[in-house]
Formats: C-alpha cells, structure tokens, sequence
C-alpha cells in the first residue's frame, strides 16, 4: 500500500487538549459572525455533506451556478469574513516554513455521516505554499493518493488536536475523508468533526 507522500508531515496529537478548547472557542466566535453553511456543487447543485465556513481576508465558497472559488465575502450573509484568530497565525508562523501569512482558513463542519470525495485542492493560485490542517472532535478516516487520480492511496485516522501539513508534491496530492468515527471525542459536545485548512490563496508580490 503506497504510504504519505514524502512532503507530507503528520503531527499526531500537535495540540494539547487546552489548545483544543482554547481553538474551538475561536472557532465559535468564527461560525456566530459567520454561520456554518450547505455549499453546493458546481453544474448539479448537489448540496455537500460538508457544513463550512471560513475565516481570513478570503474564503473558499461554493454553489451551483459559480463552482468553487475563493471570495471575500460570505455567500449567505454578505459579511466580509471574520478575521483570522492570532492562534491560528501563530500556528502556520511555527509550522508552515513558508514566509507570508495564510489568507484563508476553511472551516469544515463534519456531522456523524458526513465525508468528503477524494479530490484536489487546486482553487489557489499559489501551490508553493503549504496547507496546514488541524483536526478537532470525533475522529476520521482520511485517504491520500497522489497527483493522478489513479495513483494508490493510503488511508489513516486523524484525531482531535492532529495536525497535518501539505508541502511540495504532496499539496496537489487527491485526498478525501472516506468516514467519521462517532463517539471517538469529547471535544464537541454533540459529536462531529471539525477540520480547519489554512491556506495562502494568491500568489505574494
Ligand atoms: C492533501 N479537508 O478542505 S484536511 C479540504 O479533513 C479538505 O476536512 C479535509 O480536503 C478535511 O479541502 C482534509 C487535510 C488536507 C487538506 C488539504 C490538502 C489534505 C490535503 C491539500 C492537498 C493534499
Ligand atoms: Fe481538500
């Protein structure tokens, strides 16, 4: 079985459980300006099984008649995005290795039944830059690949307070959240996943 591509770091348990909560609370005040919503696909409108939001001066969004992109505004209150906790910079200012500040962090909301189809991330203009994803609550089955859809993938579980970081080949590697354990934290008091990426979108001048 292929393993994680050689540029991507898994950080099992990065987070300390106060780190955790100190996150989420963050994370609260992030989804009461910015209410967690239904993206839809593009072409179909299928809704996703994925709940989100975002933070950061841009956004990944979206719905049936524009596709996926990324904007500055939310797509159902029309409010610019909250702003990015210090937290999270100080995160990707330790960990990304790379010398500007994230533009966007997605926030994924996964419910008991929730997954997410093996795809690429390729809605930024810039791939230099890392994806930092950090995992919080009910944990998951992840699976990575490689950068043609028919490469082998690897499957493994990411837990509340790990964190990963996509580098180099790796960034354009297919990936996807095959399941959710439920019950597996004690995190989020009525269950689930949360999953945040933080991402550079443009290209820095
Ligand atoms: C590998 N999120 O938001 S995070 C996504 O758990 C996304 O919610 C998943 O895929 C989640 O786009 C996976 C880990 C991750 C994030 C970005 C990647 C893995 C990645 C980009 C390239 C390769
Ligand atoms: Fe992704």
């Amino acid at each position: 079985m292929p393993s994680l591509p050689d540029d991507a770091r898994i950080l099992p348990d990065h987070l300390s459980r106060n780190e955790q909560e100190a996150l989420l609370d963050d994370i609260r005040e992030i989804v009461k300006a910015a209410p967690l919503y239904t993206p839809a696909m593009p072409k179909t409108g299928k809704p996703m099984r994925v709940r989100m939001t975002n933070c950061g001066t841009l956004g990944w969004v979206t719905d049936k008649a524009q596709g996926y992109r990324y904007q500055a505004f939310h797509p159902v209150t029309g409010k610019p995005w909250p702003v990015m906790p210090e937290r999270l910079l100080s995160l990707w200012r330790e960990l990304a290795d790379y010398p500007h500040d994230p533009e966007a962090c997605l926030v994924n909301f996964y419910g008991q039944d929730a997954k997410l189809g093996l795809h690429q991330d390729r809605d930024e203009e810039d791939f230099d830059a890392p994806v930092l994803s950090v995992s919080l609550g009910d944990s998951c089955r992840f699976r990575i690949g490689g950068t043609s859809r028919s490469d082998g993938t690897a499957s493994l579980r990411l837990n509340s307070g790990d964190i990963v970081l996509l580098a180099g080949r790796s960034r354009l590697a297919y990936h996807g959240v095959d399941r959710i354990y439920p019950g597996t934290s004690t995190l989020l008091k009525n269950g689930g996943r949360i999953n945040l990426t933080l991402r550079r979108v443009t290209r820095p001048v």
